[in-house]
């Protein structure tokens, strides 16, 4: 058995969530901040037979768009003012990062 682990934008979740539902896999949606943009995102950890793994990673990256997304940082100081200036980066963000793990051991008790 393997864990899937999928960090998607919170956009995408609902539509994935119907898809996985219908297609009769067991998912735990957690909400989740990405580290470098600080903005939500959402991590679902998905159990699944391993012949099912190929299948669920297709159904994702089917339903996550990857996104530009623009946020403001602030510039390092220059000078002896110590002045903060913000200015905008674009990132490009997803679809979809995807981690596959074995799984030991695995019991609903
Ligand atoms: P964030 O960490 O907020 O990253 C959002 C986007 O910012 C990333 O998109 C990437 O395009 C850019 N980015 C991230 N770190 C960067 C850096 N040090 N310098 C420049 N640009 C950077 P994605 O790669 O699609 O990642 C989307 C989200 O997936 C991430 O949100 C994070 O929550 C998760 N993620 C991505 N790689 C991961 C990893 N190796 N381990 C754990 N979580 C990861």
């Amino acid at each position: 058995m393997k864990l899937v682990i999928a960090v998607v934008q919170d956009e995408d979740v609902n539509e994935l969530m119907g898809v996985l539902v219908k297609n009769r896999y067991s998912a735990t949606k957690l909400a989740s901040t990405g580290g470098f943009l600080r903005e939500g995102n959402t991590t679902l950890l998905v159990g699944v037979e391993e012949d099912k793994v190929e299948d669920l990673i297709s159904r994702i990256k089917d339903v996550s768009k990857s996104r530009k997304q623009t946020f403001t940082t602030p510039m390092p100081p220059t000078g002896s003012a110590g002045v903060f200036i913000p200015y905008p980066i674009d990132v490009m963000v997803g679809g979809a990062t995807i981690f596959v793990v074995d799984i030991d051991r695995f019991e609903k008790v």
